[in-house]
Order: C-alpha cells, then sequence, then structure tokens
C-alpha cells in the first residue's frame, strides 16, 4: 500500500493524491468496480461498501484524488456539474436567500431561477467586484455565496479572498465554481472559500468524453451533510466515468501549462486583429481585472478566450464559426481539442435575451476553448475564419 502523499506538490498529487493500489490484486491503477452491490457477511457487516449509491471504490478513488487537489478534506463526484451545484441548493430550505455573481454559466442561471426560485429560495446577481453593493444584500435569511471566477463567458473576476472574508464575517457558505480555473491556477478552499465546484466534464476530465461533477470541501461536517444529500438524493458518478476522470486529472497539470500558453497566444493574436473589438482574456493587462487575476491564479490564465467583433454583427460571428476547420463549432469547454462556441445562440441561450444584453452577452461575443494543439495551427485557422 502507498503512504498518503498529499503532503507533496500539486503536479505530483495530480498523480498520486489520495491514491493507493489496489489492495486486493495490488493494480496500481484502480479497477472500474463495475458493481451495484457488495457481500455482506452478516446483516450489516461489510468491507465499508455496501450499496453503489453510497460508495463506489472507483469513485472513492477519484474523490479523494479530487480532495488531494484542491486542498479539502472531503471530495464527492457527481454525475453532473450541475448535479454537484443541485446537491448545494438541495441545503437550502424556503425563505434562504443567494447572492450569486451576476454571469455564470447558462445551466446555472437557469437552475437558480428555473428551479429554486419557485422553492421560494430568492437569488440576488450582483458584479461582485462592487463589494459595497454586495455586502448591502446580506438579509438574515442569507445562506449561500456563488461564484463563478473567470466567469463563463465573460471572463469576469471575482476576488476570491475578499468574498470569503466578508462571507466568513457574515457566517454564510461561500461556493466558487472553480471549473475555468481548475486548482492548478487556482485553488479557492486555500483562500478562504467554503465549497469548491466543478463541472469535472471539462478541464478535471480533459478529454470530452465523459459528463461529471465534483464538490470539495475542507470541512468534515459539511462534507458529510453533502454527502448525506447526495446519497440521500442519488446523482452519483457511475464507476467507469470516475475512472475517466480520474485518469484526465493525472494529466491535468500537463494539459494546463499548454492550455495557458495556447490560451494566452491566441489572446494576443485576437487582441491585434482588424476585425475584432474586445477580447476578454484574464491574461491581458488590458482585461479589467488583470490585477485580480495575477494574484489569485498562479501560474497562468487558462485556456479560455471570449472576443467581440468590430461590426457588432451577429452574422460576422454566425460566419466566423462556420469558417473554422481546427475548431470545432460545439458546446462544452476543457477538452484537449480546441472548441467554438456562440453563448446568445447556444450555452447561455436559456437567460433571456434582455438580461444577457445587460450582462454584456452580446450576439457578436464568441467563446474559444483553447486546446492543447500547435498554437500555429489554431493562429493559421483563426486568421482563415476572420475574414
Ligand atoms: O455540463 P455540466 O457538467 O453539468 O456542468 C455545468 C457547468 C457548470 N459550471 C460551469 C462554469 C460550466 O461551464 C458548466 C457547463 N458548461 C458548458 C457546457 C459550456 O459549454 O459552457
Amino acid at each position: 500500500m502507498k503512504e498518503n502523499l498529499n503532503y507533496m506538490k500539486f503536479n505530483t498529487k495530480t498523480i498520486h493524491g489520495g491514491q493507493h493500489h489496489d489492495p486486493s490484486t495490488g493494480a496500481v491503477m484502480p479497477p472500474v468496480y463495475q458493481t451495484s452491490t457488495f457481500v455482506q457477511t452478516s446483516p450489516g457487516v461489510h468491507s465499508g461498501y455496501e450499496y453503489s449509491r453510497a460508495a463506489n471504490p472507483t469513485r472513492t478513488a477519484l474523490e479523494n484524488a479530487l480532495a488531494s487537489i484542491e486542498n479539502g478534506t472531503r471530495g464527492l463526484a457527481f454525475s453532473s456539474g450541475l448535479a454537484a451545484t443541485d446537491c448545494v441548493l438541495k441545503t437550502l430550505k424556503p425563505g434562504d436567500e443567494v447572492i450569486a455573481m451576476d454571469d455564470l454559466y447558462g445551466g446555472t442561471y437557469r437552475m437558480f431561477t428555473r428551479i429554486y426560485q419557485d422553492y421560494e429560495i430568492k437569488f440576488h446577481f450582483v458584479d461582485m467586484n462592487d463589494l459595497e453593493k454586495f455586502k448591502s444584500l446580506f438579509t438574515e435569511n442569507t445562506k449561500l455565496v456563488w461564484v463563478e471566477t473567470p466567469t463563463n463567458p465573460l471572463m469576469k473576476l471575482a476576488d476570491i479572498e475578499a468574498i470569503a472574508k466578508i462571507a466568513k464575517e457574515k457566517k454564510v457558505l461561500f461556493a466558487v465554481d472553480n471549473t475555468f480555473a481548475t486548482p492548478y491556477l487556482q485553488r479557492p478552499l486555500d483562500m478562504g472559500a467554503d465549497i469548491v465546484m466543478h463541472s469535472a466534464t471539462k478541464y478535471l476530465g480533459g478529454h470530452s468524453d465523459v459528463i461529471a461533477g465534483a464538490l470539495i470541501v475542507k470541512d468534515e461536517a459539511l462534507g458529510e451533510k453533502l454527502h448525506f444529500t447526495q446519497f440521500a438524493t442519488g446523482a452519483t458518478l457511475g464507476p467507469q466515468d470516475s475512472y475517466l476522470v480520474l485518469r484526465g486529472i493525472k494529466t491535468l497539470h500537463l494539459r494546463m501549462q499548454r492550455h495557458c500558453e495556447n490560451g494566452q497566444k491566441v489572446a494576443e493574436y485576437l487582441n491585434s486583429h482588424s476585425l475584432v473589438d474586445k477580447v476578454f482574456y484574464p491574461g491581458l493587462d488590458s482585461h479589467p481585472f488583470y490585477n485580480i487575476a495575477k494574484k489569485q491564479m498562479k501560474g497562468g490564465f487558462g485556456g479560455m478566450v471570449s472576443f467581440t467583433f468590430k461590426s457588432g454583427k451577429k452574422e460576422d460571428a454566425i460566419k466566423f464559426l462556420e469558417n473554422l476547420k481546427v475548431f470545432t463549432l460545439a458546446e462544452s469547454l476543457g477538452g484537449v481539442e480546441s472548441l467554438a462556441n456562440h453563448p446568445a445562440l447556444m450555452t447561455h441561450a436559456s437567460i433571456p435575451e434582455e438580461k444577457r444584453k445587460e450582462i454584456g452577452i452580446s450576439d457578436d461575443l464568441v467563446r474559444l476553448s483553447v486546446g492543447v494543439e500547435d498554437a500555429e495551427d489554431l493562429i493559421a485557422d483563426l486568421e482563415q475564419a476572420l475574414v
């Protein structure tokens, strides 16, 4: 059995964190325990595993890896990113209030406003960079602060430490969707957040072949409460998918390094293009949140780049997306291959048009998930598509 290597540095943890060789066979990689149930030698007497909704050894291996790379004590793996978010929301009661970032993945916004609002949970959406406005929204019913940073798709940033301090003073749980940054770039639990959430479909899985979600916490009692909610409501990740995400995590640091290099190059290229208006990328010194990015993102700024056209025309965005050859026009992000997306028509179509306009998701906005191909090929593809 391997000793616990959680004291090691990040790159080592992506490979070894929370892992041990399979105790029954010595298999170096955790077997895919494709079983729903486990033998009991007498009623209630078992190996620690009884039914795979409660726990499955392949999922446990992934959950231990998740806890390790985010510096938490407990990881939970879900059947999707939204299932992970849903688990947090299910801990609330009617009358509770949530303060959330005003730019969020469309599906998160849809869940908040079209599912949980009907359960009488009240949501306040605010630009978290206006800390005074943020503070003014707290009431005695506020139970949760929810932030994405960088946000999807406008790449806004929120100062995790500053928000954590306020949330702590107010004794309110603070959750960070860390999907875009990943723990390679930023570890919110170390900055005072209570919960980290991931769409593990994205960079953690890394190969666009699985839908998965994750929650990671430091506080053990909170971990137990979330595990109970997950167990009691059922949105767990299956063993095969757990294996795929675990396999992805082992190369997270290598992939992120290249995503960051390519993201920076693509952002700089677009920034100097005559047809391009605004480029949204935290690694450009013209980005309004560059200083926060430098403070809380370590080792680069990620692979997500959004931009608009000087013409402001939706048709130009569509023509560009149709022209692409190396970038694939598809929803999702964070895989090794480069993807392109039109938020208003695709990933954020569930946000009402008026609200989209208000927060800046215009019809000429394009979002790129810059992959790990050769940057020269990616830039040549953008060049031939931007006509
Ligand atoms: O798709 P799912 O695994 O359920 O994760 C939802 C989710 C949560 N948070 C963020 C920041 C996300 O980007 C997503 C999913 N996003 C896309 C599918 C997309 O193309 O933006």
